[in-house]
C-alpha cells in the first residue's frame, strides 16, 4: 500500500495525462445525468443476496423500541469486476457533494477519441485498439463518466499485464548467472546494484561482475553500488576483456559459493556487431565454466524513450537470448504506457520496474496497481 502510493505519486506525469485526456473526452459530448448512475456495472451483476433483516413488524403492540439491529459481519461483494474505487466515506461524500456527474455515451466518436489518447500515452497503435475495442464490449451506446471509463481501461491494462506478471525466478543451481543487457543509460548498473541488495537482504550470497568495462566511470558506480548493498563486486582494468573478468567472476562465485553472479555489460548499440560479439564471447567464456549458463539474461529498458523501448527488445532479441525485462524511470515519464505495448507485444516477463534512483527504489511488478497509477484511478 505505502508502495503503490509513491508508485502512484511517482507515475503522477502519466496518469495526469490520461485523466486530463478522458476528463476531456467525456466533457466533449457528454451530459450530466444523476448519481449515483446504474449503467456501469457490466457485464450484469448477480442479483445481490439480500442480507435477511428482520424487519421490524408492524404488530399492534409495540411496548419497547425494536432492538438495534447488529451489523452485518458479511458486507454485501461489490458488484463483479468493475474494482471498488472509492471507500465508503468517499462514497458518501461525493453523493452529497455532487448529485449530478457528466457522463457520454460510448460511440465510434468517443472510441476514436480514446483510442488517440492511448496511443499518445505511448501504449501503440495495436495495444491502443484493441484495449478500446476491449472496453467497449457490450458496452457501446452505454453513458459512461471519467471513472467509469477509468474503471475499465485500467481493468483492461491489468488483464494485458497479469501474463507478464513474473518476478525473477531463482533456480536451485548455485550459482545462478544473470546476465545483464541494454542500452547505456537505461539502466543496467543502477538496477544491479538495487537488485543485489534485494537478494543480499533476502539472504543471498551475491557476486556481481563490473563487465563494462568500456568505461572506468561504469567500474567505479558499481563499486559504489556494491558497498552500499555489501556485495562484492569483482572488476577488470578499462578497455580489458569483459568475457575474461566473467569467466573469473564466475570461477569465484563457484569457489565462494555464492547463490548469485550478475554480470554488467556495456551497451553501445552505436557499434552493433561489436556488442553483439562482445555479448556472444561473455555467454561462450561463462558456458566452460557452467554450461547452462547464463541463467537469466536481463534487458533493462528506460521507460522515458517510449516506443523506443520496442525497437530495443527487437535488437536485445538478436543479440542475447532475453529471458525478462526490468523497466526503470516509470517515475516522472508521461510514457508509462510503453509497458503495456511491451506486454501485449512481445509477451516478456516483467520481473521488476524502477521508480526513482535510490537503491530501494525497485519494486516488483504488480498490474493491478499499475494499471491504476497508469490511469489515475483512485483505489
Ligand atoms: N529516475 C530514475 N532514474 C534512474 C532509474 N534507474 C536508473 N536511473 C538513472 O539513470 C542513469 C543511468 O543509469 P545507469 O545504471 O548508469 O545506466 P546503464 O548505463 O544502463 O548502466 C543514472 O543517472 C541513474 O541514476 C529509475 O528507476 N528512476
Ligand atoms: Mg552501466
Amino acid at each position: 500500500m505505502a508502495f503503490f502510493s509513491k508508485l502512484k505519486d511517482k507515475l503522477f506525469k502519466s496518469s495526469s495525462r490520461l485523466e486530463e485526456g478522458l476528463d476531456a473526452i467525456v466533457e466533449d459530448g457528454g451530459e450530466e445525468t444523476q448519481n449515483p448512475d446504474p449503467v456501469i456495472p457490466e457485464p450484469e451483476p448477480e442479483p445481490q443476496p439480500v442480507p435477511e433483516v428482520p424487519e421490524p413488524t408492524p404488530e399492534p403492540q409495540p411496548v419497547e423500541p425494536p432492538a438495534p439491529i447488529p451489523a452485518d459481519p458479511t458486507p454485501t461483494p461489490p458488484p463483479p469486476e468493475i474494482p471498488e474505487s472509492k471507500g465508503v466515506l468517499g462514497r458518501l461524500f461525493s453523493r452529497n457533494e455532487s448529485k449530478t456527474v457528466v457522463r457520454r455515451t460510448l460511440d465510434d466518436d468517443m472510441l476514436e477519441q480514446l483510442e488517440e489518447l492511448l496511443i499518445a500515452s505511448d501504449m501503440g497503435v495495436d495495444t491502443a485498439l484493441r484495449v478500446t475495442a476491449n472496453m467497449a464490449e457490450g458496452r457501446y451506446g452505454r453513458k459512461l463518466s471519467t471513472q467509469e471509463i477509468k474503471q475499465l481501461l485500467a481493468q483492461e491494462i491489468a488483464r494485458v499485464m497479469e501474463p507478464v506478471t513474473n518476478p525473477m525466478p531463482i533456480y536451485p543451481k548455485r550459482p545462478q548467472v544473470v546476465l545483464v543487457v541494454g542500452v547505456n543509460g537505461s539502466g543496467k548498473t543502477t538496477t544491479i546494484g538495487k537488485l543485489a541488495s534485494q537478494f543480499k537482504a533476502a539472504g543471498k550470497k551475491v557476486v556481481i561482475a563490473a563487465g563494462d568495462t568500456f568505461r572506468a566511470a561504469a567500474v567505479e558506480q558499481l563499486q559504489v553500488w556494491g558497498d552500499r548493498a555489501g556485495v562484492p563486486v569483482l572488476t577488470a582494468p578499462e578497455g580489458s576483456d569483459p568475457a575474461s573478468l566473467a569467466f573469473d567472476a564466475l570461477t569465484k562465485a563457484q569457489n565462494d559459493g555464492a547463490d548469485l553472479l550478475m554480470i554488467d555489460t556495456a551497451g553501445r548499440l552505436q557499434n552493433r556487431t561489436d556488442l553483439m560479439e562482445e555479448l556472444a564471447k561473455i555467454v561462450r567464456v561463462i558456458r566452460k565454466v557452467d554450461d547452462t549458463a547464463p541463467h537469466n539474461t536481463l534487458l533493462v529498458l528506460d521507460a522515458t524513450t517510449g516506443q523506443n523501448a520496442l525497437s530495443q527488445v527487437e535488437t536485445f532479441r538478436n543479440l542475447a537470448d532475453v529471458s525478462g525485462l526490468v523497466m526503470t524511470k516509470l517515475d516522472g515519464t508521461a510514457k508509462g504506457g510503453v509497458l503495456v505495448a511491451l506486454a501485449d507485444k512481445f509477451g516478456l516477463p516483467i520481473h521488476a520496474i524502477g521508480v526513482g534512483e535510490q537503491i530501494d527504489d525497485l519494486a516488483p511488478f504488480d498490474p493491478e496497481e499499475f494499471a491504476a497509477a497508469l490511469t489515475g484511478l483512485e483505489t
